[in-house]
């Protein structure tokens, strides 16, 4: 992960310039309440994400094993398809190509899903706290059967995969990993290659404008010669204080941070906002795959910087969705700042602790408070079943919000078109509000599944599981059959 970030800084110099951004609005948190970048958990301080899209299932897959090698397994489900279904100038979407798109079209879906490949134990994220949204081509939503065609003979011509990555990659899954300390450092300098920027593309300028015109994704995904990184993010204690600091260091950022509305004491789910895409010579080649002498640019990358809080349950979800639904709405049909909306609606997410707690709309890690002291213990009386409310008020047990290591790049479009009238939605015409959402949510998971070999659990099921987990510790310690939440 340091290399790719290294690599990635040395690539995109205004990379650099955020990071540099966000360590010193991080310090200045910290140095407000009296610490310094030494006391941020480790993870804080390394913890990045990045998105990649591929061609191919056999791109996927492969891409899914090398994952798999360092520790990374795919968590969530999402379609990407009805992103594009959506246009507005306010639209909180962060694709790099969205600028365009809103240009020249209402309906266009985005012919891509994907998953997030990311540690799932808490132990592996505070270790290598780093995932990468992965999404992959689907040739069936791409409209032009001959630019179908192009795309799919394009891509079975290129070789993400060295042989000699693949050969480390068989080593390293070996029951007993024959790799060696050099090995595992060519292994990652080989997979880099994957990932790197070349501002050469393997098909003719023509071809590229084609695939451009079907959909700007289509060209990015289907005319270089590798999966070139298209953002990596940094996490802030302060996403607010980032944006203002990128707008003043004249860095093309956005003004709007999509997620949750600021100012709130507990932060929930993920805000992020993201500078511009950097406009890129490449270099086209010929029919036969040599310089072709033609140049032209490419929007490939862009900088994104996120601010992670509490992952929220099922119902704290739905109430997010419907909330965040009704504000842009509400801002579209008053011609107001989004931005300025939310805070307005969001006033009935609570935003206290307890309350989200008590109202079953945050998860929660449970532990008994460490040497809590026995006349603690002999005020409460211990046994089954217990409230875990009780146990809290006793302060034999303490607790604290678990943070959402997910993503969230459908909520906003899913329920702006859910919002839309039937004339400006998509192609699937005037099904309910509820038939759209759950395209949202199903889109082709088995599809994806099949390709990656595996079931990709729901993200929500994982952070329910450490909740529970850590309820079923707090009942063992204090030796208790039951403790219940509610
Ligand atoms: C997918 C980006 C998704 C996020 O932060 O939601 C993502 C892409 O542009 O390939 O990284
Ligand atoms: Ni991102």
């Amino acid at each position: 992960m340091r290399a790719l970030s290294d690599m990635y800084r040395s690539e995109v110099p205004l990379y650099g310039q955020l990071v540099d951004i966000v360590s010193s609005v991080d310090s200045s948190i910290l140095a407000a309440r009296g610490q310094g970048l030494v006391d941020l958990p480790v993870r804080h301080q390394l913890e990045r994400h990045g998105a990649i899209r591929v061609g191919t299932a056999q791109e996927m897959r492969m891409i899914s094993r090398l994952f798999g090698i360092m520790g990374m397994y795919p968590v969530g489900y999402y379609d990407l398809e009805v992103v594009g279904c959506a246009s507005s100038s306010d639209l909180p979407l962060r694709f790099s190509v969205i600028d365009e798109l809103e240009l020249t079209c209402v309906a266009v879906r985005f012919p891509l899903h994907g998953t997030a490949f990311r540690p799932r134990a808490e132990e592996s994220l505070r270790n290598n706290p780093f995932r990468v949204f992965t999404t992959v081509l689907r040739p069936e939503l791409i409209s032009s059967p001959s630019v179908r065609k192009t795309a799919m003979d394009v891509l079975s011509g290129r070789t993400l995969f060295s042989l000699r990555l693949c050969e480390l990659m068989d080593a390293a899954e070996q029951e007993r990993s024959s790799l060696t300390a050099d090995d595992a450092e060519e292994l990652i300098a080989e997979a880099l290659k994957i990932f790197k920027w070349h501002s050469r593309s393997t098909v003719p300028l023509e071809t590229y404008l084609s695939l451009k015109h079907e959909h700007p994704m289509v060209a990015d995904i289907v005319c270089f010669p590798s999966a070139h990184i298209n953002h990596l993010t940094p996490r802030t204690l302060d996403i607010d204080a980032v944006q203002a600091e990128m707008i003043a260091q004249g860095l093309p950022a956005k003004t709007y941070i999509e997620g949750p509305p600021g100012g709130r004491k507990c932060e929930i789910l993920l805000r992020q906002t993201s500078f511009k895409a950097l406009e890129e010579r490449v270099a086209f080649s010929d029919h036969a795959g040599s310089p072709s002498g033609k140049n032209g640019t490419h929007t490939a990358r862009f900088g994104e910087v996120e601010q992670r809080g509490a992952a929220v349950t099922r119902k704290g979800r739905e109430l997010y969705d419907r909330l965040l639904g009704t504000a842009i709405a509400l801002a579209e049909r008053e011609e107001r700042e989004v931005s300025e909306v939310l805070v307005e609606v969001f006033v009935e997410f609570p935003d206290d602790w307890v309350e989200l707690r008590r109202q079953g709309l945050v998860y929660f890690r449970y532990r008994v408070v460490p040497d809590v002291a026995q006349e603690k213990l002999d005020g409460v009386l211990l046994k089954s079943p217990m409230r875990m409310e009780r146990l809290l008020e006793a302060g034999v047990v303490e607790c604290e919000p678990i943070t959402y290591e997910d993503f969230l790049p459908l909520s906003a479009a899913g329920i702006f078109t859910s919002n839309l009238g039937d004339e400006s939605s998509s192609s699937d015409g005037n099904g309910t509000d509820e038939r759209k959402l759950q395209n949202v949510n199903n889109g082709s998971r088995e599809g994806l599944e099949r390709i990656l070999g595996c079931e990709i659990p729901i993200e929500i099921d994982l952070y329910e599981d450490l909740q529970s987990a850590s309820v079923r510790e707090c009942a063992t310690k204090l030796g208790l059959r039951d403790v219940l939440l509610v």
